[in-house]
């Protein structure tokens, strides 16, 4: 029987792998730090059928016991400080994890089994930053715009080099934007949604957000997490963008989402310069075709019904 460990299986994507890899078969353990309150609420619903080793991306002492302990086929790096703000506020501790946790991650599995257990990298479209082609592709070069995706390109090329240095299966993801009914609510699309139902139900006045220009490139997590499976069953080792290929404004965003309650969004939404960025990813849009190529990967839903499928949950969730 194939085993898989995931690191980050407590947040948006970490779940929704874990139901993937359980429906392959797969006995699946996950990496949870230790907290003064457990919030597993993502995989709470899978709690008899995964098993949760403690451990921390700072400790390369606690990951390298869970790697031996597991000895999985295949270690999916998902954890990291993951929301692009507050890297300005905390860039040492973003760096600590999101970057120089790549590598201890990958000591942990050299120390363990560097040609026996496959490597799966979270990287991101956040890496392109300030872009410099559009769309963006496997070899656009990176310009990142905050400390978190400096700390993605740092994880990035370790994952490269450890592929290159010892010859491990190592692959990086670029995954573009992906949302779902079980993402943060710091994040602008969850923000929203939650927002509309909750203005829906009278349980809200308005929604106060940044900028309405951004563009994004956004999918289904449920999509994205099977690319990242598709990519650790390759002969060789690659790395693959995943995108739906489609660009939106947060403006159209907002619309869609009022527009599916039968709200009209101008009436409801304040634009607060609280949440303007130091530096800002006007634009990102991905060119997925090699993993259509190579892997086959489509995405399923679109955007549209992402933000449907996102304020229908959220109705629910507020009582509604
Ligand atoms: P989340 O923020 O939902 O989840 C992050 C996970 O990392 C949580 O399980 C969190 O645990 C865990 N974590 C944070 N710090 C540590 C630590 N020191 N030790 C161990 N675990 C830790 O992120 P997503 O699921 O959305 O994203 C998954 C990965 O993909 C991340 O690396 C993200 O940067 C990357 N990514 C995400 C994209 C997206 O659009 N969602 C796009 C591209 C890349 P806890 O529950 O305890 O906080
Ligand atoms: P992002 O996602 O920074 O792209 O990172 P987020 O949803 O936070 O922002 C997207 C865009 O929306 C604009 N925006 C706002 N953002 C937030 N959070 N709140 C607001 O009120 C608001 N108003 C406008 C932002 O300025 C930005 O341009 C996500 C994370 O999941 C990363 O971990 C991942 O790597 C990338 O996606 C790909």
């Amino acid at each position: 029987m194939k085993s898989a460990l995931i690191t980050g299986i407590t947040g948006q994507d970490g779940s929704y792998l874990a139901e993937l890899l359980l429906d392959k078969g797969y006995a699946v353990h996950g990496v949870v730090r230790r907290s003064s309150t457990e919030s597993f609420e993502r995989v709470a619903h899978l709690a008899d059928r995964i098993t949760l080793h403690q451990a921390d991306l700072n400790d390369l002492a606690s990951l390298t016991t869970v790697v031996q302990e597991v000895h999985p086929s295949e270690v999916y790096n998902l954890a990291a400080q993951s929301f692009v703000p507050t890297s300005w506020k905390q860039p040492l501790l973003t760096s600590d994890i999101t970057a120089i946790g790549v590598t201890r991650v990958l000591e942990a599995i050299r120390l363990v089994d560097p040609k026996g257990i496959k490597f799966y990298q979270a990287s991101s479209s956040e890496m392109f930053g300030k872009v410099r082609e559009s769309p963006q592709n496997e070899s656009t070069p990176f310009h990142p715009r905050s400390p978190y995706g400096v700390a993605k390109v740092y994880g990035h090329f370790i994952t490269v080099n450890y592929r290159e240095s010892y010859g491990m299966y190592g692959v990086s993801g670029i995954l573009f934007n992906h949302e779902s009914p079980r993402r943060g609510k710091e994040f602008v699309p969850r923000k929203v949604t939650d927002a509309v139902a909750r203005i829906k139900l009278g349980l809200q006045k308005e929604l106060r957000i940044g900028n309405l220009e951004a563009r994004r490139d956004w999918g289904y997590a449920g999509d994205y997490v099977r690319a990242m499976w598709l990519m650790l069953q390759q002969e060789r080792p690659e790395d693959f963008v995943v995108a739906s290929g489609k660009m939106h404004t947060v403006r159209d965003l907002v619309r869609i989402a009022f527009d599916h309650v039968g709200l009209d969004w101008q009436k409801h939404t304040v634009q607060d310069p609280k949440f303007m960025r130091p530096a800002e990813v006007d634009l990102l849009l991905g060119d997925a075709s090699k993993a259509r190529r190579v892997l086959g990967w489509e995405p399923e839903v679109s955007f549209e019904q992402l933000i449907r499928m996102m304020v229908d949950a959220d109705l629910k969730r507020n009582g509604g």
